[in-house]
């Protein structure tokens, strides 16, 4: 019956359209309170009914330390992503965090540490280096796998929600407020594209100084 059977080719050709037309996308924007936008900001979508589907997938991500400093200085990742920290640099590092999502210590190294961390608990992990006082990064440890970060212009993309409902929140190592105030709700079942907009009060920036170049006699 090739009539019947073209029928259900048809079908399952308009379902399947269906299923792809009904993700959503949040087109996110981080300005900063004069209205700069403010790269470097997390926004993350989670489900409202808490239900997390993680992919099943091996994460991988690597955070470089490059001319003495974590690049990138943000990092984004979903929970249970492994980390390697490569050192770029012809001196030692020694890099630790003291957060509470993950306490580590990676000893004195040069080249790549044979070791990944894995980052197996959502929140935020301040990175630091115990030989370079002013060495700081962040990883952001997200719980939904729905997350992207902002550009210079403090733009940042969720593409291929499916059609639930969310709360969509930021994060910014400067925000001066707690994530939970910047959460904002969206039904993306009932449509396909929201933009979204914060005004975040951002800290000053408040690093330590470098220690003095090698040119300048510095044994760092
Ligand atoms: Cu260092």
């Amino acid at each position: 019956m090739p009539a019947a059977r073209a029928a259900v080719a048809l079908l399952c050709l308009a379902a399947s359209v269906t299923a792809r037309a009904q993700t959503a996308e949040i087109a996110a924007r981080v300005l900063d309170a004069q209205g700069h936008g403010v790269a470097d900001a997390v926004v993350v979508a989670v489900p409202s009914d808490g239900d997390i589907r993680l992919p099943s997938r091996p994460r991988e991500g690597v955070i470089d330390q490059v001319n003495k400093e974590f690049t990138p200085q943000v990092t984004a990742i979903l929970v249970g992503t492994s980390v390697t920290f490569p050192n770029n640099d012809n001196v030692r590092h020694q890099v630790y965090s003291f957060s509470p999502a993950k306490r580590f210590e990676l000893p004195l190294y040069a080249g790549v540490p044979a070791q990944p961390i894995v980052f197996d608990k959502p929140g935020v992990v301040v990175l630091g280096c115990n030989i370079h006082d002013w060495m700081v990064g962040y990883v952001y440890v997200s719980e939904s796998p729905y997350f992207a970060k902002t550009d210079a212009e403090g733009r940042a993309l969720i593409a291929e929600l499916p059609p639930r409902e969310y709360l969509v929140r930021v994060w910014h190592p400067r925000f001066d407020g707690t994530e939970e105030a910047t959460a904002r709700h969206i039904d993306a079942s009932r449509t396909k594209h929201v933009d979204l907009e914060w005004k975040l009060p951002l800290k000053p920036e408040g690093r330590i100084r470098r220690a003095p170049t090698s040119e300048r006699g510095g044994r760092y």
